[in-house]
């Protein structure tokens, strides 16, 4: 402070201007930074959204024309032991393995992947959890599973899209 008093005013002036320059840039640049964050966050969102709803829409089709569902399980019952990645033949999504009959695909152009870049799977008895996104509640579920930022599934930032439950 004993410096403070031993500038002139106008360094003093210029010192205070600057330093509302500096203020006024760190506000901007935080405000620029928060809008930001949330515009890739939408992104991301809708990036997720699209691709679990495209697979779902594929799945159906899929059902439709063969009866079956990827690794070759029926459409019911709801649960069964299987679980098929999207990009594999057996899934019936993006290629066949020859043994869905009727197949009429590709039902998918490419394998459909999460916003973090893993490819979804299919998951005919995913142990759903209350704070697993998409799940709604605790129960056995037929699902689309998205592992999420951590990028392993059966972890609690997987995202799910629910196709039946007993
Ligand atoms: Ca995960």
């Amino acid at each position: 402070m004993v410096a403070m008093f031993s500038l002139s005013v106008r360094t003093q002036e210029w010192l205070i201007r600057a330093g509302i320059f500096l203020l006024f840039v760190g506000i901007v640049g935080g405000l620029f930074w928060l809008v930001r964050q949330s515009v890739q966050e939408k992104q991301t969102q809708e990036a997720l959204v699209t691709a679990l709803s495209r697979a779902t829409t594929a799945l159906e089709v899929l059902g439709r024309d063969t009866g079956e569902q990827p690794g070759h399980i029926p459409l019911k019952p709801c649960l069964a032991d299987e679980e098929v990645s999207l990009d594999d033949c057996r899934a019936g999504l993006v290629c066949t393995d020859g043994r869905f009959p009727f197949w009429q695909g590709p039902y998918l152009p490419a394998a459909p992947r999460d916003p973090w870049g893993s490819v979804l799977r299919f998951d005919p008895d995913y142990a759903c959890l209350p704070d697993i996104a998409g799940c709604g509640g605790e129960w056995w579920v037929r699902a689309i599973v998205a592992p999420g930022p951590d990028k392993q599934f059966d972890t609690n930032d997987d995202i799910v899209a629910v196709l039946c439950r007993e």
